[in-house]
């Protein structure tokens, strides 16, 4: 069995015992796409983490915290030019505001991914955990991508 079947599978078992869960990320208020993970060279230890998070309602929701069982610690970052050197600044929660959509892109919000468990390579997947001030949590799935257009290198923190 492939590793793309295990997973259905696996999603499938998990969807039938356990039907009202937040595996989905069809349900809830907030909902997430291309979420996303740039690829590494094996000796980093610290990765980013990209995703678009959706929030239907009309209220505001805060993204409280960001967990994973493939990653240390998951911290919500911003990148800020200073000059002419680009700098992070660790955000501690993460305002989506009522019926719009924060990007979290390269150069801009990231997720910054600590001490993966394996090396992660194109086209594998970890799993990430969100926990919100209305009291829901999602689990997605990240893929791990090469995107080549931005340069972290010069990021420092
Ligand atoms: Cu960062």
């Amino acid at each position: 069995m492939n590793k793309v079947n295990l997973f259905l599978l696996t999603t499938f078992i998990f969807q039938t015992l356990f039907p009202s869960s937040a595996l989905s990320n069809e349900s809830g208020e907030v909902s997430f796409s291309d979420a996303w993970i740039n690829e590494a060279p094996a000796t980093v230890s610290v990765l980013a983490g990209y995703a678009n998070i959706h929030n239907a309602s009309d209220k505001s929701i805060t993204l409280l915290t960001v967990s994973s069982p493939n990653f240390s610690k998951i911290e919500i970052h911003r990148s800020v030019l200073n000059g002419d050197m680009v700098s992070m600044e660790k955000q501690e929660t993460l305002a989506i505001p009522a019926k719009n959509t924060i990007k979290l892109s390269p150069g801009d919000l990231h997720l910054m991914l600590f001490d993966p468990d394996k090396p992660l390579r194109a086209g594998d997947t970890a799993t990430l955990n969100f926990s919100f001030s209305d009291g829901n949590n999602q689990t997605i799935e990240a893929r791990v991508e090469r995107r080549s257009s931005e340069d972290h290198s010069h990021h420092h923190h």
